[in-house]
């Protein structure tokens, strides 16, 4: 499938700022339509997005407005075909490893080898997989996933290098700056899993008030399930700044507690439904809320009785000056 999407030189797109999958895409539209304006958008910018006439929105759901929309997001695609919103100019397909890998074909590149290993990338990324090259390039872009310049940046350098994007200077070096950092995190990481884990605990509530790395949360939780923990909940209540990502702790003064929670594969705990009960939501296994401060201790009480269920819960505070 292949389309043409405008005539005009400057394409208007929007793509998921936060992720590979979203900046290998923003990468193949550039490859494409070198002048395309490209928004780097997250779900919350969404609303403020909504009278824009994009020419084509990627990896993010459909807005009214929008010409086009191509994504793999199961929510996004039960959403269009029951409004009936799907036109012959979109392309969502949920069985789709990424965006980036039906982006590929709408726009009819997937002769170019270079954007064949870029799509390799995203698909890894979505499908909870490891490469050291995807988890790079996966933290680079968490830590800057609030500067749309920056991320225009690295979308650029993808063109330019392809999957030896290492190559060049300035990711080179920004990967040089994040890693001790991140390291650190990990290190205090792996002493909390053993720890909890001698304890038999099967459900850990982790507590951030301040100093860890926010963009190795993603590890914790992933260390812990991978040495056979079944549900993670981290409360990121840090107002600190953070050292290396500083755009991270922008909207640390905000008054909200950011919950994310994630669920082992052998697990039958469901994160959605716990998230749902704090007002959020997401996908079984990975899912999310926001509460206000003057909530956290309502929203404590619900997540440790709803973990009791499941099993022994551990709680650990997290303050490091
Ligand atoms: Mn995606």
């Amino acid at each position: 499938m292949s389309q043409c999407i405008g005539m005009v030189t400057h394409v208007r797109v929007a793509t998921h700022a936060s992720d590979v999958d979203g900046i290998v895409s923003a990468a193949l539209i550039l490859i494409k339509y070198p002048n395309a304006k490209i928004d780097y958008l997250t779900l919350k910018d969404l609303n403020s997005a909504m009278g824009i006439e994009y020419d084509l929105i990627v990896d993010l759901p459909k807005l009214p407005l929008a010409k086009a929309n191509v994504d793999h997001h199961i929510s996004n695609y039960e959403r269009v075909t029951k409004n009936n919103l799907m036109t012959d100019k979109d392309l969502i397909d949920p069985a789709a490893p990424s965006a980036a890998s039906l982006l590929i074909k709408y726009l009819n590149l997937e002769n170019n080898p270079r954007a064949r290993k870029l799509v390799d990338l995203a698909n890894i990324a979505d499908t909870g997989g490891y490469s050291k090259k995807t988890y790079i390039l996966d933290k680079i872009i968490k830590c800057h996933s609030k500067e749309p310049d920056i991320l225009h940046k690295i979308a650029w350098i993808l063109v330019e290098k392809g999957e030896e994007f290492l190559d060049d200077e300035w990711l080179k070096n920004e990967w040089k700056r994040i890693s001790d950092f991140l390291e650190k995190g990990r290190e205090i990481s792996k002493k909390i899993v053993k720890d909890v884990l001698k304890r038999k605990v099967k459900n850990l509530i982790v507590d951030l008030i301040k100093g860890f790395p926010r963009l190795a949360i993603s590890d914790l939780q992933w260390l812990f399930i991978n040495k056979g923990g079944e549900v993670i909940v981290v409360i990121n209540r840090m107002r600190d700044n953070d050292p290396i990502c500083p755009s991270l702790s922008k909207n640390a003064n905000d008054d909200t507690a950011r919950i994310s929670i994630r669920v082992s594969k052998k697990s039958t705990f469901n994160g959605r439904e716990l998230a749902e009960k704090l007002g959020g939501g997401g996908h079984v296994k990975a899912a999310g809320a926001r509460v206000k401060a003057s909530e956290y201790y309502n929203a404590l009480g619900l997540i440790i009785h709803e973990l009791s269920r499941n099993g022994i819960v551990g709680y650990i505070r997290i303050e490091i000056s």
